[in-house]
């Protein structure tokens, strides 16, 4: 083969990985071999400089930064989509379109409303030759350098049957893991954070230096078309169009649906909702179209936006409010967090009027004051925060948020340690702030799972001397909890009963529901499986814990620290005298129950990585694979998952939580 036509091949074989990877969401190779392909073909091409072409995948980037972006006019104007932003406002839009066209029922394309920025691309003979940014709808930017560093965009058209003039339109945005990882750099480096993906695209997309859109790592999916030089266009309804787009190579989101009605709109509406938090990227509502070209035509436009389209957002995760004052709460370990309290405002589909402000270098970070108006963002199952303040509309007044010298529930002398965020109260058992969060944590689900035993109670528990420490709760008596407000014979009952079931548990979630400062669930596991017992856990060194996975010097010194303690060492006492048992841990055995089973792992875990989550399995036997497929025995699904789940829907392949996951390495 001549070199030509080694170059040749390579391009061919990464342009189909590429297309493989983001139309098709089924890669075929590993990272590592796709590298290993790119990596050739750019060493070969720099031997061979008389081959490149502007065409080649490896030609994305390296164009010299622009003075100025030029101005693109666009011939079919890109235009704008009503809103609908609730119930009645949908069902509205719905009427008048049935109406219009005076008929019962009519299919609707269904698309996840992205939260970035449309373009459009023009193709020429099959080749990327200019994007511009939407701009005024009629006139926009030439943003080309800028959008050929983008690898969901192909640079070049799959097959040959396409028209000489293509121009897509489509949505530009920034993953969320590409936004977290873009503030991770900013943040690391001491500047300014970008508010939210769409921002940060925005911000990306406007770059005059392409390399720096390069290292941002932007994506796209393909919402419909401009212009082109087909006519008639050979296909009738916009969801033909889409699969056919999508063998041209070009990225069409998979979540696109066609409904038949207005129970079936409303259901795909829901269905995104659920899935919003779980998505890689941001969606803020779901795009409706009517499917049907000839339908669309009847139906025609309104100033600058389609009849037959309409946006039906989901509730706004991001509102704007006054922060009246600011108070600190205590948390189990002695944590003060700053909880922002707010005129009450409707986010996220709740009224928020706490937020939680995380600790006092945020608070300096974002530059926030009492008095400011702030944006709170409430999403998904997530603490309402407070994301930022407009600096523009601070009043004179606005006051500092000074953090207390004494701890505003036992008034013990409250620090930060050097080179931590938080700033902590010294009461330890004395302040009944944290024992009862200590209690709290105990009796919890993943703890000792003591039913019936809730917040409400254990505060007022607290309140009344009942509780001083956990270890009271095995001396609580029917007549006890009778005697509180509220609390019938047969409730207190019914708590005694789960309290006395309470005692036989695993080493693992007593380990756990002692509330030692960084041990979650997965290191209490790993300290009961390793050591065996509570004695040789109690006994060990620093150095005999930091032998043990994923337990560093911080966690060995915190674990260590806990039991050098009297009071903690009276207080296990106490527990197991009550009769706190657990079976025998099989030091270091594994069983292989998970043999043959095959997971995927997709997603943010929170209380380990998908790395660990991986090990763990395996050392059950389990595989762990990279990708789904019918074989698949169960997706196991963190936060923000992505594709993959979709891909697990799609093919009916069982989806674990994070619960579930544990349950499985229990
Ligand atoms: N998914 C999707 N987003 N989006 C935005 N489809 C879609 N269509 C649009 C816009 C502005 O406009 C056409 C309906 C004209």
């Amino acid at each position: 083969m001549t070199i030509q036509q080694q170059i040749e091949q390579l391009r061919k074989q990464i342009n189909e990985h590429n297309y493989q990877y983001y139309v098709l969401d089924d890669p075929l190779i590993t990272d590592s071999e796709y590298d290993r392909l790119f990596r050739q073909l750019q060493q070969l091409e720099k031997d061979h400089p008389e081959y490149l072409t502007p065409d080649s995948p490896t030609q994305r980037i390296g164009a010299a930064p622009l003075a100025e972006f030029s101005q693109v006019t666009h011939h079919i104007p890109m235009l704008s989509l009503d809103n609908a932003f609730d119930d009645t406002e949908f069902t509205a839009f719905y009427r008048r379109v049935l109406e219009r066209l005076n008929t019962p029922e009519i299919e609707y394309a269904c698309e996840p409303k992205l939260d970035g920025l449309a373009v459009s691309l023009h193709y020429e003979d099959g080749h990327l030759v200019r994007a511009a940014t939407r701009g005024d709808g009629y006139i926009g930017e030439d943003i080309t350098q800028n959008v050929r560093t983008i690898r969901a965009i192909p640079l070049q058209l799959r097959g040959n049957d396409y028209p000489s003039l293509l121009e897509i339109r489509g949505e530009v945005f920034m993953p969320k893991s590409s936004f977290n990882a873009l503030n991770e750099r900013a943040s690391q480096a001491g500047e300014k954070l970008f508010a939210n993906p769409r921002n940060a695209a925005a911000g990306s997309l406007r770059q005059l230096d392409s390399n720096i859109t390069a290292e941002r790592h932007l994506s796209f999916y393909c919402y419909g078309l401009g212009a082109v030089a087909w006519e008639p266009w050979p296909w009738q309804t916009h969801s033909e169009t889409l699969a056919q787009l999508k063998q041209w190579g070009i990225r069409v989101n998979e979540l696109s649906q066609v409904a038949k009605s207005f129970e079936e709109c409303c259901q795909y509406y829901q269905s995104l909702m659920q899935q919003r938090a779980s998505l890689s990227y941001d969606i803020d509502g779901v795009v409706f179209k009517v499917n049907s070209y000839a339908l669309q035509q009847t139906l025609g436009f309104v100033s600058r936006a389609p009849r037959w389209a309409v946006a039906y957002k989901f509730p706004a995760e991001e509102e704007m409010t006054e922060l009246l004052d600011v108070d600190f709460q205590v948390g189990r370990t002695g944590t003060l967090t700053p909880v922002a309290r707010l005129k009450p405002v409707f986010v996220g589909g709740a009224t928020v009027s706490n937020a939680t402000l995380h600790n006092m270098d945020e608070i300096a970070r974002k530059d926030i004051k009492i008095g400011d108006t702030v944006i709170v963002r409430r999403a998904g199952d997530v603490i309402p925060e407070v994301v930022s303040a407009i600096l523009s509309r601070r009043p004179s007044d606005a006051r500092d948020i000074v953090l207390p010298l004494k701890c505003p529930v036992c008034d013990s002398e409250v620090l930060r340690v050097a080179g931590e965020a938080a700033a902590r109260c010294t009461g330890g058992l004395v302040c009944s702030a944290q024992r009862k969060e200590g209690i709290k944590h105990f009796a919890g689900r993943k703890a000792m799972d003591i039913e019936g035993l809730g917040d409400k109670l254990i505060e007022q528990l607290v309140q009344v001397n009942l509780l001083h420490t956990v270890a009271d709760i095995y001396q609580l008596d029917v007549l006890k909890l009778a005697s509180l407000d509220r609390m019938a014979m047969k409730s207190a009952q019914n708590v005694m009963d789960a309290i006395e079931k309470s005692k036989s548990t695993t080493l693992a979630k007593f380990i756990y529901a002692l509330g030692i400062r960084e041990v979650g669930e997965a290191t209490a596991k790993s300290l009961a499986k390793e050591l065996g017992s509570l004695e040789a856990v109690q006994q060990a060194s620093e150095e005999a814990l930091q032998e043990i996975a994923d337990i560093g010097p911080i966690v060995a010194a915190h674990i260590h620290h806990f039991f050098q303690q009297p009071h903690n060492v009276d207080v296990v006492q106490a527990l197991l005298k009550a009769g706190i048992h657990w079976p025998q841990e099989v030091k270091g055995e594994q069983s292989q129950s998970l043999q043959g089973k095959t997971y995927v792992l997709t997603g943010t875990l929170q209380r380990m990585t998908r790395e660990q989550a991986k090990e763990r399995l395996e050392a059950k036997g389990a595989t762990v694979s990279g990708s789904v497929s019918k074989q698949t025995t169960a997706v196991i699904a963190g936060a923000a998952a992505g594709s993959k789940l979709t891909k697990a829907e799609q093919l009916g392949v069982a989806i674990l939580g994070e619960e579930d996951l544990l349950k499985l390495l229990d």
